[in-house]
Order: C-alpha cells, then structure tokens, then sequence
C-alpha cells in the first residue's frame, strides 16, 4: 500500500505545529540579540520576529528528524532558511518591487525603518543565515555542512529564489503561460521549500535516496502551497464582492484558477498532495506523521 492509504497512527498536527513554532521563534530571538548599532538589529527583528507561520523551518526540523536528527542539529539552518525567507519578504516589499505597506498584519520593514534600513535589513539578515549555519551546526561532518550551505545557496539565487522574482517582476502586466506561471512559483515558492527540507535531510545524516524523496516531496508542496494559495484568492474575493460583482478577468494577475478553471486547480492541488505524500511511503509512518500532516494542512487551508 501507499502512504496515501496506509493507516497513519494518531498524531496531533496542531500541537507539534506550535510547538515546534515556539522552539523555532525561541532560537531566532537568541540568534539576533539586540545591540549596536541598535537601528539594523532593531530593523532585522522587527520583521524577522513578527509571528510567520514558520512553515519552512519546520519543515526542516522534520526533514531532520524523519532521517534520525534531532531538532537541535537542524535547529541553525532552519533559523538560516527563516532569516532568509524574512529578507527575500523584506525586499519583496520595497517600492522597487511590489511597493507594499503591509506584511504579517503590520507595516513593512522599509515603512518603519525607511527603505535604505530596509535594503540594509535584507541585506544582513541574510549574510546572518551563513553565518549561523557555519558557526552554530554541531555534531555534523563538515562535508554534510558544507553541502547543505551549498544547496542552500543554489535555491535562493540566480537560479532559485532570484530567478523566481526576475521572471515574475518582467512578466507583470503580460499573459503568462500555465509554463511560465509553474516556472515563477517553483523558483520563487518551492526552491527554499526543498532547500529546507533537503538540508534537514542532509544535517539529520540521511541517505541521499531519503534526500531525494526529501526533495521531490518539498517541491510538490511548495506548488501546492502556491496553487491553494490562488485557489483561496479567487474564492475569497468572490466571497467579499458577491456572485454578480465578478473581477476583470484581463487585467488580473495570472493565477491556476483563471488559466485552468477552478475546478481542475482544485483538483491539481488533490494531485499535488498526493504526489507528495507517496514521496513518504518509503519512511516509516510514524516518523513521516508531520510531514504527511503538513501536506494535508497545506491542501486543505482556508486561509
Ligand atoms: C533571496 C537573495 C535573495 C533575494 C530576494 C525579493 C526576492 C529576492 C524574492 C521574492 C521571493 C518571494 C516574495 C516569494 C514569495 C514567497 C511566499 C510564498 C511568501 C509567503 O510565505 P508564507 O505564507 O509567509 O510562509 P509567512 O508570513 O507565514 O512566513
């Protein structure tokens, strides 16, 4: 049988969701002590500690653990992934790019700080990453290390994270294909996804069969978080204008629901989250019980 038949012990999702949510904002608020020169430190906690949904350190908590880590040898890199999901947040939002004023329910980095700080934020947040990685990994073989600080440098570059927000920034205001539309959400979503996982995998002292299913079950999760995501975007704004007060369909950004229809979104996501939960079957259940979890969660979220 498949992990998506298999029967999966009981397991509260929830509870290991905070908890490790409050491990995981203890160890960010330890790794960026406030100091001089007060205004970047002030800067990079103000939106590194402002409450995300910490999906993607989790993820690598969990990776880890799944291969037989504990949480404190994934602990730094899951800090790392986190500190530089907040930059690639702070610099999103900057007036030379989406030019927004508000991020986890609070105004953005560059309109409390001003948008040099902001840059600057972005900047040291995530020279902080490798350097937290580096200095604060313990117990793991330095070749393991290095190959994590590798993938994890490869994901949010010029061919990852980078790459995403280039193609996404030019393609503004132009019809996309469902190609393009994949290429964007792979690079700018599932890239640091499967970078997460991958290095829990790698830390935790996996073999590089469990890092590859690691890493195909990230990606398929990084898509599906993107196309609930659109999903929830239509279904949300139909719900606030009415039935009759239907949006300007060519003037939208492209999105899963208007370039395949609602309905086959709905069902690629289906598909999405059982792709990767096959990815598992090969673990044993009890150990991919959050990882099985966190795709369910993720498919089925309502906001
Ligand atoms: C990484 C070197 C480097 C530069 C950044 C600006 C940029 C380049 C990339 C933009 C990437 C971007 C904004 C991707 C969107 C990612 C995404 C799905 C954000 C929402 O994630 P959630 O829902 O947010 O996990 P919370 O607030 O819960 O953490």
């Amino acid at each position: 049988t498949t992990a998506t038949t298999r029967k999966i012990p009981s397991f509260s999702f929830e509870a290991y969701l905070s908890e490790k949510a409050d491990k995981v904002n203890r160890a960010l608020d330890e790794a960026i002590p406030l100091q001089k020169p007060m205004k970047i430190h002030q800067a990079m906690r103000y939106s590194l500690l402002a409450g995300g949904k910490r999906v993607r350190p989790i993820l690598c908590l969990a990776a880890c653990s799944l291969v037989g880590g504990d949480d404190a040898t994934a602990m730094p890199i899951a800090c790392a992934v986190e500190m530089i999901h907040t930059m690639s947040l702070i610099h999103d939002d900057l007036p030379c790019m989406d030019n927004d004023d508000l991020r986890r329910g609070r105004p953005t980095n560059h309109k409390v700080f001003g948008e040099d700080t902001a840059v600057l934020a972005g900047d040291a947040l995530l020279s902080l990453a490798f350097n937290h990685v580096a200095e604060k990994t313990k117990n793991v073989e330095h070749c393991r290390v290095v190959r994590a600080i590798a993938e994890l440098a490869l994901a949010i570059g010029s061919e990852g994270l980078v790459a995403g927000q280039i193609v996404d920034l030019d393609s503004e205001g132009e019809k996309i294909s469902l190609n393009e539309l994949e290429y964007i959400h792979v690079h700018k979503t599932s890239m640091l996804l499967e970078a997460a996982a991958v290095c829990g995998g790698i830390l935790g002292g996996g073999e590089s069969t469990e890092v590859e299913s690691l890493r195909k079950y990230a990606r398929c999760i990084g898509l599906l978080f993107q196309v609930v995501d659109d999903i929830l975007d239509v279904t949300k704004s139909s719900e606030q204008l009415g039935k009759t007060a239907g949006k300007d369909l060519a003037t939208e950004k492209a999105t899963y629901p208007r370039l395949m229809g609602l309905a086959k979104a709905r069902e690629f996501a289906g598909e999405l989250a059982r792709k990767a939960v096959d990815e598992l079957s090969h673990f044993d259940a009890l150990k991919a019980a959050p990882l099985y979890h966190l795709a369910g969660y993720l498919a089925t979220r309502q906001n």
